[in-house]
């Protein structure tokens, strides 16, 4: 659990310094009609922050196996309407909601860490699992955004 707290720390500490280097142009350009722009990327990120936020929470002390629900990502992101906000409100964003969810994952006892969880009809995973997924799924985005080469996310490790 130190490894996956100290690598989520270092994007929090480092990612919005790497936004400053990016025109407003690039961060907020769709490469295609119905794909997502950078901003729009981050907030994916902030949406899945707080679904999962909700999960590391409430599959501490909900009935096991916990019955996870799946959030549509799509609709996410339209509704939130991430496009439409400024910039640096989606980076603050981001920044709070991964300081809370370090917090919370911080203060997991480690036997809770074997609690069983699970989409319906899906076999089930422990809350350790999800957590390193939730940090698996954030560097997949970054690395779209950055396009950073494995080099790059070793070199934080
Ligand atoms: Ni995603």
């Amino acid at each position: 659990m130190h490894r996956i707290i100290d690598q989520l720390l270092f994007w929090i500490d480092s990612i919005p310094g790497e936004f400053r280097h990016m025109s407003e142009l690039e961060i907020s350009q769709r490469p295609a009609p119905q794909k997502w722009s950078k901003k729009e990327i981050l907030g994916h990120l902030c949406d899945s922050a707080i679904n999962n936020l909700d999960r590391f929470i409430n599959i501490q002390y909900e009935k096991q196996p916990f019955l996870l629900t799946p959030y549509d990502q799509v609709y996410w992101v339209k509704i939130q309407g991430y496009q439409e906000l400024p910039f640096d409100e989606v980076m603050n964003l981001w920044v709070s909601l991964n300081k809370k969810i370090i917090n919370v994952i911080k203060n997991i006892p480690n036997e809770k860490l074997a609690l069983q969880c699970g989409f319906e009809n899906n076999q089930l995973i422990t809350l350790q699992w999800l957590i390193q997924d939730y940090l698996e799924h954030m560097e997949h985005h970054l690395k779209q955004i950055f396009k950073m080469n494995e080099q790059f996310l070793k070199f934080s490790q």
